[in-house]
C-alpha cells in the first residue's frame, strides 16, 4: 500500500528521478505493472488534475507531472498486457481547421492518456472530413475538438455536422474546449460535453465512457 502512496506523492511533488526509482523498486518487489500504473501513476495524475482544477497547480507544473508520468509509463509499457492497461476508451483529439494553437490541446491529450484513455492526437488545423475518417479508422468513442480563436469556433459546428452526415454521431461522444469556448456554445452546436481545463476534460472523458 505504502508503495502506491509514495508513487502518488512523488508524482504530485514533480520528483521525476525519485518516481523512476520507485517504479523500478516496485517492479523488483513483484508488484504487478498494471497496479503500479493504475493505483500509483494514474491515481497520482488524478490528484494533479484535481489540483489543477482548484488552481493549486498550474500549467508548467502539470506539464512536468505529465513528463514524469510518461517516464514511469515508458518503464511499465513493455511489461503490460493489453488487459492490464485497462484502456478506458479510444479518443480522437485535434485542433479544428484554421487554428494552429496546440499547447492546451496537448495538455488535454496528456491528461486523458494519464487517465488511462487511448488518445490519438491528430495535431492542428484538422479538417472535418479528417476527423470523420479517423473516428472510423480508430473506432473512437470520444471526439475532442479544441479551438482558441473566435474565428475558428464555427468550425467546431461544421465538424459536428460532418460527423452527423457520416452517420457516426450515435457511436461517438463529442467534447469541445479551448479558451473562447463556453458551455452555452457547446450546447448550441450539439456537443455532448464542454470542459474548461485539461483536468476536467480528462474527468469528463472518463465519465463519458464509464
Ligand atoms: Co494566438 N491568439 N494567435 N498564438 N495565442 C490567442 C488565442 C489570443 C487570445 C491572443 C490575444 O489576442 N489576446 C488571440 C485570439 C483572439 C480571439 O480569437 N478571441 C490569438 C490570435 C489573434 C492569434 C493569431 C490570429 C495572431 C496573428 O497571427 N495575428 C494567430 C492565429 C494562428 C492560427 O491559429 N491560425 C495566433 C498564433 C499564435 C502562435 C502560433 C504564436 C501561438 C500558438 C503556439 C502553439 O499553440 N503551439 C499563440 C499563442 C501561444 C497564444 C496565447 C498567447 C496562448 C495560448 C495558450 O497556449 N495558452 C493566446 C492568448 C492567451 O490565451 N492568453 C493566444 C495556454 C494553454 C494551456 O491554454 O490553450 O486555453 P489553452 O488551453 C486550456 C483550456 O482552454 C482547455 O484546457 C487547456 C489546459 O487547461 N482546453 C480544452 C483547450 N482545448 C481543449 C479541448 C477540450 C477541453 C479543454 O476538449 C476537447
Amino acid at each position: 500500500m505504502t508503495d502506491f502512496n509514495e508513487i502518488k506523492e512523488t508524482l504530485v511533488n514533480l520528483d521525476e528521478q525519485r518516481l523512476i526509482e520507485l517504479v523500478n523498486e516496485a517492479l523488483e518487489k513483484d508488484i504487478p505493472p498494471g497496479d503500479i500504473l493504475n493505483k500509483g501513476l494514474i491515481a497520482g495524475m488524478d490528484i494533479v488534475g484535481e489540483k489543477m482544477e482548484n488552481e493549486d497547480m498550474f500549467i508548467p507544473e502539470v506539464l512536468m507531472a505529465a513528463k514524469a508520468m510518461s517516464k514511469g509509463v515508458e518503464i511499465l509499457k513493455p511489461l503490460l498486457s493489453d488487459k492490464e492497461t485497462q484502456t478506458r476508451g479510444s479518443v480522437i483529439i485535434g485542433t479544428v481547421k484554421g487554428d494552429l494553437h496546440d499547447i492546451g490541446k496537448n495538455l488535454v491529450a496528456m491528461m486523458m492518456e494519464s487517465a488511462g484513455l487511448t488518445v490519438h492526437n491528430l495535431g492542428v488545423d484538422i479538417a472535418p472530413e479528417e476527423f470523420v475518417r479517423m473516428i472510423k479508422e480508430k473506432n473512437a468513442g470520444i471526439l475532442c475538438l479544441s479551438a482558441l480563436l473566435t474565428t475558428t469556433m464555427p468550425m467546431m459546428k461544421q465538424t459536428i455536422d460532418a460527423v452527423v452526415e457520416s452517420g457516426l454521431r450515435d457511436q461517438v461522444k463529442i467534447m469541445v474546449g479551448g479558451a473562447p469556448v463556453t458551455q452555452a456554445f457547446a450546447d448550441d452546436i450539439g456537443a455532448d460535453a464542454f470542459a474548461s481545463d485539461a483536468g476536467s476534460a480528462a474527468k469528463s472523458a472518463k465519465a463519458l465512457v464509464a
